[in-house]
């Protein structure tokens, strides 16, 4: 036998591929996990936990729990049947190891593979395990404790018994590659939260989380019995419900179902969750438009059947989603997510199967619950009248203002360029930095919007107070797209939205409230991720006349290291207190200039985060309010409530 064919016998053509794949997932992991920033290292746990609720959702998993360990290693485990272990008699090695070394694969083998996951969950093992710098996985199963390791992809430990058990589950724990990721350090609450949804999604599954990094460990258990009642309730849990009881919807067609929650609040915001297959799609899609649909016909047909609407007073979509805060499940199998971050779905039927079960169920209902039923139309028939009433403002508004004639507001230093994929407007806290803003920009393309001072209250706000309040008018008229449902992106004259405050609890609080904004009136600028945040220096140091800036403590100590070089001098380290202290040079150089500058992309998830957080702090709940104020103390001391 050549020397050649022996190496072919050893590795075969399974082994080639295997090497390959997760060669491929180390060389471009953005395109496996969206980014190797702090978003894609907390993917790399949803991959991991989705296996055990996948599990769960075939019915043989009771208990998940996610361990973030000293040093910022994961581990997951669970008590379901444990990962095969047998012998495939394709590629003759353990399922186990298959699972962990080639794409794609989990979920489906030996035909006991899931029906809900649809492919859509248990493909990450591998993808986890190439971006992990060691990963250990065991598995109780057939009375024996089966172990096997891995680094960065590659089998450190074969599969080994090394012991005896009278459970089954299994536990998975890795240590992403400093070598793959900008950020190793896990954020407990982006945890918590995401987990906590998946418990609300999956009625009766229990999930427990725990940080052990700290001196003092943290944690949470969690079970909901309710699902997404349940989830319905606690997202109203910081503001007044308008009925106790949440209306809950559900119903099937052929492998497709699907389960709807609402229950209204007293306040003027739409807050509608939806996922499919348990994974959140933000931008919508057809079970959304299903729901939307139905719901407002449901409410225009109770009304007239009523007597409460009269002839033409019917009440709009936009009008029936005041208050509302909905949680839409569905499951299917052949889910297809589409948009521009694939957080969209797109099957048709889905439309029909909820339009039909919200038509019936929510119909039903009202005739079953008038008191319930009374409130929310008449919710609805004041928004309607509200509306109404601010069209008509507005209306007289535009013809005194010339508004309608394109009027720019006073305050905005436009920019020349008119392509609006071209244009940039930064958005600017306080006088004095708008002011070096405003010298120190390219005018060719940068326009300059200062904003300053207590916004409105956007939480007891409707839209119609919203176009007069005399903080945002001018925001509007700036960006050219309109607001709410009325919003259209074909019009906005920028495709950059910078927001640019000082690193301080008022920065922070004006981020909070334009994030808070757009979520609610403008989601699609988020969405098409037009929005970004600017990236000021936090200190600048200076060795007799020369001077750099840096962005972060690390980057500091190192500059400061560079500078100081091998003569030990001394450098002058200033922190900057707010963008007001930089000149109009240093604000192009460190902040403007398109060559030089950071941006930071705000996502969906950044603003949703900003809603809550505003919610809290501006809704009418008192408790929560201080609890958050305690919880956040050393940066909400100015906050002004
Ligand atoms: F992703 C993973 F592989 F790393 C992983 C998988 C991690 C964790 C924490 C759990 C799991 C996992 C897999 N939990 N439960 C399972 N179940 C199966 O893989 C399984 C078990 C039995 C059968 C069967 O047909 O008998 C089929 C499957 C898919």
């Amino acid at each position: 036998m050549s020397e050649e064919t022996k190496v072919t016998n050893e590795y075969g053509g399974s082994q080639i591929q295997v090497l390959e794949g997760l060669e491929a997932v180390r060389k471009r992991p953005g395109m496996y996990i969206g980014s190797t920033s702090s978003s894609g290292l907390h993917h790399l746990v949803y991959e991991i936990v989705d296996n055990s609720i996948d599990e769960a959702l075939a019915g043989y998993c009771k208990h998940i729990s996610v361990t973030i360990n000293p040093g910022n290693s994961i581990t997951v485990t669970d008590d379901g049947r444990g990962i095969p272990v047998d012998i495939q008699p394709q590629t003759g090695k353990p399922a186990l190891e298959v699972v962990f070394t080639v794409l794609h694969a989990g979920g489906k083998f030996g035909g006991g593979g899931y029906k809900v996951s649809g492919g859509l969950h248990g493909v990450g093992a591998s993808v986890v395990n190439a971006l992990s710098e060691w990963l250990k996985v065991r598995v109780h199963k057939n009375g024996n404790i089966y172990e096997m390791k891995f680094a960065r992809g590659q089998i450190t430990q074969e599969m080994t018994i090394v012991g005896k058990t009278d459970k089954t589950g299994t536990e998975v724990t890795f240590q992403p590659d400093p070598e793959m990721f900008d950020t190793l350090e896990y954020d407990y609450e982006i945890l918590h939260t995401r987990m906590r949804e998946k418990a609300f999604l999956t009625a009766g599954l229990h999930i427990s989380i725990a940080d052990k990094r700290g001196d003092e460990e943290i944690g949470d258990n969690m079970c909901y019995e309710g699902g997404i009642r349940e989830f319905a309730t606690w997202c109203n849990r910081n503001k007044s419900p308008l009925h106790s009881d949440v209306i809950y919807m559900s119903g099937s067609k052929g492998d497709a179902s699907a389960e709807i929650a609402i229950q209204y609040n007293d306040g003027y915001n739409e807050f509608i969750l939806s996922f499919a297959n348990e994974v959140n799609t933000p931008e919508g899609g057809m079970h959304e438009t299903g729901f939307k649909t139905a719901l407002t016909r449901v409410l225009n047909n109770y009304g007239l059947k009523n007597g409460q609407i009269k002839g033409d007073d019917k009440v709009s979509g936009e009008d029936c989603r005041e208050g509302i805060t909905a949680i839409i499940s569905v499951k299917l199998t052949d889910a297809q997510f589409e948009g521009q971050t694939k957080a969209k779905l797109g099957n048709a039927y889905i439309r029909t199967l909820v339009e039909q079960i919200v038509g019936d169920q929510l119909a039903t209902y009202f005739e079953e619950h008038p008191g319930t039923a009374k409130i929310i139309l008449e919710k609805a028939m004041m928004a309607n009248r509200a509306r109404e009433a601010a069209r008509k403002a507005r209306e007289n508004a535009r013809r005194k203002t010339g508004l309608e004639s394109g009027g720019m507001p006073d305050k905005l230093k436009d920019c020349n360029e008119r392509d609006p994929s071209l244009c940039e407007i930064y958005i600017v806290e306080g006088d004095s930095a708008a002011g070096s803003a405003n010298q120190g920009r390219d005018s060719r393309f940068q326009a300059i919007l200062p904003m300053w001072g207590k916004m409105l209250n956007v939480e007891k706000a409707r839209v119609d107070r919203i176009y007069g309040n005399d903080k945002l008018s001018p925001l509007i008229s700036a960006l050219g797209g309109g607001i709410g449902e009325d919003f259209d992106i074909e019009k906005l004259r920028y495709h950059k939205i910078i927001i640019m405050s000082d690193a301080d609890v008022d920065g922070a609080h004006i981020r909070t409230l334009l994030l808070t904004f757009f979520f609610r009136y403008m989601r699609p600028l988020i969405e098409h991720g037009f929005v970004y945040s600017a990236v000021p220096p936090l200190y600048k140091l200076t060795r007799g006349k020369q001077s750099r800036v840096a962005y972060s403590d690390d980057e500091r100590d190192q500059v400061s290291a560079e500078m100081r070089g091998e003569s030990n001098a001394k450098i002058e380290i200033q922190r900057y207190k707010g963008l007001g202290e930089m000149n109009k040079d240093e604000l192009w150089e460190t902040t403007m200039d398109p060559e030089r500058r950071t941006l930071r992309r705000i996502t969906l998830e950044d603003a949703r985060r900003a809603d809550e957080i505003f919610s809290i702090l501006m809704g009418e709940q008192v408790e929560p309010r201080k609890e958050w104020i305690e919880r956040n103390a050393k940066y909400a001391i100015n906050i002004d409530i």
